[in-house]
């Protein structure tokens, strides 16, 4: 049987841990179990049931007090998750008895460890010796993206994040429900752009140098060249959308293709099979 693995990523602040409590509790409501990983060797606060915490092997403050060490909080970090990857039979252990195999990896918001360090690489090749399936969930706090030249760097980590790690991916925009009334009708633009059209409005204000605006349209030509970004909208007040990014993240996985068989059938498949659909 194969299991399932959101890897869930994203600057700190973008909503992860937040993300990942809603998640359990909107598949509680739905009848299905995940569970959560807690990978932020740092985390002070989180409130979903967790089922693996990294600070059970290492935490940040034992990376900081150590005598020989002394490493910051950034440092730290890194040095935890550089353990955590030369202990991952440890992780093993730890996820080997689990029946329902669907699990949400609350990630660390160190934005060098999905650009330039291995670690969530390593990460995400071991998870897939250990038979899940594994879409990258990356997070950026809208807040940060409804402005073009910030939704270029932005929209530049999701998207370095996706080609490091090579799994199926998905971005999303988080506190929604944050927006004013004025940004949410601008909204649409920004969940499937085109980066040079949004530049365009943008750039009319003077207060930007020439040399800017031309960085920011080189780099928005390359990404509209290869249509490589799309955000999914994820307001936590909201259900329905809570369940759109579930379903667009199980497609990613091919999660229930083993569990729903009868729903994959088309209709008149097997008449003696009533799957409820026409009422
Ligand atoms: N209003 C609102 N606040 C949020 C949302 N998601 C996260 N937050 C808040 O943003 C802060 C950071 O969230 P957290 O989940 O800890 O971010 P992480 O660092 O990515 O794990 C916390 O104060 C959360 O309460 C959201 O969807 N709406
Ligand atoms: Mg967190």
């Amino acid at each position: 049987m194969p299991r399932y693995a959101q890897i869930v990523m994203g600057p700190a602040g973008s909503g992860k841990s937040t993300y990942c409590s809603n998640m359990v509790r909107h598949c509680e409501n739905i009848r299905r179990q995940v569970h959560v990983v807690n990978l932020d060797p740092a985390a002070e606060h989180f409130d979903y049931p967790v089922l693996v915490d990294v600070r059970e092997l290492i935490q940040v403050d034992d990376a900081m007090e150590d005598e020989s060490l002394k490493f910051g909080p950034n440092g730290g970090l890194v040095f935890c998750m550089e353990y955590l990857a030369q202990n991952f039979d440890w992780l093993h252990e730890q996820l080997d008895d689990i029946e329902d195999d669907y699990i949400l990896f609350d990630c660390p918001g160190q934005i060098e460890l999905y650009t330039h360090i291995p670690v969530m690489r390593q990460l995400v090749d071991m998870l897939q010796r250990w038979n899940f399936n594994i879409c990258g969930v990356y997070l950026i706090d809208s807040q940060f993206l409804l402005e073009a030249s910030k939704f270029v760097s932005g929209t530049l980590t999701a998207l370095s994040t996706m080609v490091n790690l090579e799994t199926p991916h998905v971005n999303v925009m988080t506190k929604l429900d944050l927006l004013t009334k004025r940004d949410k009708k601008q909204l649409d633009r920004y969940l499937e752009p085109t980066m040079q059209g949004l530049l365009y409005e943008e750039f009319e204000d003077e207060k930007f140098s020439k040399k800017f605006k031309k960085l920011n349209s080189a780099i928005a030509s390359m990404i509209d060249d290869y249509s490589l970004v799309k955000f999914l909208p994820l307001d936590m007040s909201d259900e329905d959308s809570i369940n759109d990014i579930l379903l667009q993240i199980d497609t990613c996985l091919q999660y229930g293709e083993d569990q729903e068989p009868r729903e994959m059938r088309e209709e008149g498949d097997d008449p003696d099979v009533d799957s409820g659909f026409d009422g």
